[in-house]
């Protein structure tokens, strides 16, 4: 690959769960519109529409602040279940066009193609397919960027938001990065920018004057990854994401267990576990799957699915508790058991980590 130009698209959806608030609400349209938690309580705004954004109310910020910043702003509670399933027809829009898909979270993906599918010739046609496919079957619009690297994809996508279709070729990449102000670097945030501006450095081009040596002097590993993103050199590949369609845990005991109470102290401690596992990948699902098998081998599955995203150890051995009361285990000696988690929202993706978002 490394002769070979790779052809690169990043598509963003356009305030996501907002849109997708007003495409079903009508009369949510054209209106300053925060979906999150009420200001109530100590909720915090998940996406604000492009009319609320222009009153300053942003993702992440307090629902209180957002509505002080903005008297008119109407809240809503997020749906899911619905970007959920928006976001698996954007990715089935993607598969017609390349094979090669990365999802970063549910209303974005780094698309290489490279290989052209359908033979449309060239990646700003494919990409501008994509939207069309996307404004035309779901009623919505993303946001573009063509590059032939992902880092200058995402910025370009970014740039010209909503709605946008942003292509960078190479001849244009390193004008285009020497200008580009340094919090729009991957891998600059706040800390690192207010840092970096201390030295003088707002813009590519000051970033460009530094050695690799000083920039880790300066930024440690980070400084040599600076170095490289501020001269166009991305070579990281498009990665499809082999995301796990449950994960579980299993015992087998060392002698087969009759007692319906000792089976029970064992799922409590398998969801404890479980929560472990789950955590360290901070997976978050909706569909809690008990395992028993017997002395004889045969076993028995029961599922149940929750409303909400679970991934604690008491909201699962919740549900195990009555998958178990109403699996039949009379007189049958237990050799193993197992508790497994599936349908999940990648808390990662969504962000909502914050449990007043979290309660609907
Ligand atoms: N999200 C969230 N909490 C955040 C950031 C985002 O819950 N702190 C959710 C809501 C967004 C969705 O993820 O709709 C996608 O995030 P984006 O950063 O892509 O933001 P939007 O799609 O809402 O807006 P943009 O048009 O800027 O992409
Ligand atoms: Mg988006």
């Amino acid at each position: 690959m490394s002769d070979v130009k790779r052809k690169i698209i990043h598509v963003d959806m356009d305030a996501f769960y907002a849109s997708v608030e007003q495409r079903d609400f009508p009369e949510l349209r054209g209106k300053a519109l925060a979906v999150g938690g009420s200001p109530d309580g100590r909720g915090v705004v998940a996406t604000a529409s492009y009319e609320a954004r222009k009153f300053g109310v942003r993702s992440a910020m307090s629902s209180r602040v957002a509505l002080q910043l903005c008297p008119h702003l109407i809240f809503t509670r997020p749906r899911f279940d619905v970007y959920k399933d928006v976001s698996t027809k954007i990715r089935a829009i993607f598969s017609r066009y390349t094979d090669l898909i990365e999802p970063l979270s549910l209303d974005e993906a780094y698309l290489d193609v490279t290989v052209d599918k359908q033979g449309i010739g060239s990646a700003i046609d494919i990409a501008k397919a994509i939207k069309l496919a996307i404004q035309e079957e779901l009623g919505l619009t993303a946001s573009a960027g063509v590059s032939t690297n992902k880092f200058i994809a995402k910025i370009a996508s970014d740039f010209n938001k909503p709605d946008g279709l942003t292509f960078i070729g190479p001849s244009k990449i390193t004008s285009f990065l020497e200008q580009l102000p340094i919090e729009k670097f991957f891998g600059v945030g706040k800390v690192t920018a207010q840092k970096m501006k201390g030295y003088g450095i707002h813009i590519g081009l000051d970033l460009k004057q530094l050695s690799e040596h000083e920039l880790m002097r300066k930024f440690g590993k980070s400084g040599k990854f600076f170095y490289h993103m501020v001269r166009g050199d991305d070579n990281r590949p498009v990665k499809p994401n082999r995301i796990s369609k449950s994960i579980g845990i299993e015992d087998t005991f060392a002698t087969d267990i009759l007692e319906r109470s000792e089976m029970i102290t064992e799922f409590r401690l398998l969801c404890e576990k479980l929560e472990k596992r789950l955590s360290g990948k901070s997976k978050e699902g909706r569909t809690v799957t008990i395992k028993i098998k017997f002395s004889d081998f045969t076993q028995i599955t029961r599922s149940k699915t929750s409303t909400y995203y679970i991934s604690s150890s008491d909201d699962m051995l919740a549900l195990v508790l009555e998958l178990f009361a109403k699996a039949d285990t009379e007189e049958k000696r237990v050799r193993l058991l197992g508790v497994s988690l599936s349908n999940f929202y990648d808390a990662d993706l969504e962000k909502l980590s914050n449990p007043q978002l979290r309660l609907f």
